[in-house]
């Protein structure tokens, strides 16, 4: 256990001598974001092998069956204690929200972003459908009160007709329809331990017009979730103009090593969320 805790230590040191490098306090606030989201490897790293003692929080998930059958409503609790595992009280809110929830398929196929209810004493519920029977796997994403931001994750088997899996693919052509939209992702160079802009143009699909009245989606242009084939890597991407309209999203991330990625982008147009996937390889 010392071990382990040592090692936690190094990385966390690791970590935060990366911060130090820039003087620029734009980048300043990118480098802090992808130390964050690098420190929310590690958690879910930690997490999924379970050998390593959280430092922090830890989760307790809970579902109202014991095994969820899918296209069968089930309500899941998650709740979040401290290490001595006392609930934590009290959450800042990120983007609108106390907690956000991923939930995808372990092929990537299925995607789902929520937002638990706080009921109080650390507890969050929600209720899940899961379309098709197999593995998925749940990313909760919450800030205790004055502490940094934590991404755990759970595996869960789904009773029920599997669907047929694809295997990962990297796209050819960048440029997706989704609702009307016509969303094209570009980027430099994918590079493991790179920085690199992921631009989202988006267009009426219809007249080819550039959309430049897009609506903040909790709080900011859009999100972006991107993680990795294993399911090992998880990034939450904020933009890095929080405040523009379109008919370009940029957002700012580093990918923390090479393989294929999906990404997905999300964005609100009159009232509409709209969600866009790319599958990527990094070099
Ligand atoms: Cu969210």
């Amino acid at each position: 256990m010392k071990k382990i805790m040592l090692i936690a230590l190094i990385s966390a040191l690791l970590i935060a001598s990366g911060c130090g490098k820039s003087d620029n306090t734009n980048e300043n606030q990118h480098m802090n974001h992808k130390n964050m989201q690098q420190g929310e490897n590690h958690e879910g790293m930690n997490n999924e092998t379970n050998q390593s003692p959280d430092v922090t929080t830890q989760v307790v998930w809970k579902f109202s069956k014991e095994t969820p059958k899918s296209n069968e409503t089930v309500d899941l609790t998650i709740q979040i204690n401290d290490k001595e595992g006392k609930p934590i009280e009290k959450f800042d809110i990120q983007h609108e929200k106390l907690m956000h929830l991923i939930v995808v398929s372990k092929d990537l196929s299925y995607f789902d972003h929520l937002h638990p209810e706080y009921k109080g004493d650390g507890l969050f519920t929600t209720a899940l459908n899961f379309p098709a029977g197999g593995e998925y796997k749940l990313y909760a994403d919450y800030v205790p009160k004055g502490a940094s931001k934590v991404v755990k994750n759970h595996t869960v088997t789904v009773m029920g007709e599997k669907a047929q899996t694809t295997p990962l693919k990297p796209d050819e052509n960048l440029t997706k329809v989704v609702d009307g939209k016509e969303i094209t992702l570009s980027f430099d160079e994918l590079k493991a331990g790179k920085d690199v802009t992921l631009n989202f143009n988006i267009k009426d699909h219809k007249t080819g017009r550039p959309i430049t009245n897009l609506q903040p989606y909790l709080g900011a242009i859009g999100h972006v979730v991107i993680i990795s084939e294993d399911t090992e890597e998880y990034l939450h991407v904020h933009p890095m103009d929080e405040k523009a309209k379109g008919p370009d999203a940029k957002f700012m991330t580093k990918f923390p090593k090479s393989g294929i990625y999906k990404i997905w982008g999300q964005f609100q147009h009159e009232g509409k969320v709209i969600t866009v996937p790319f599958v990527v390889k990094v070099s």
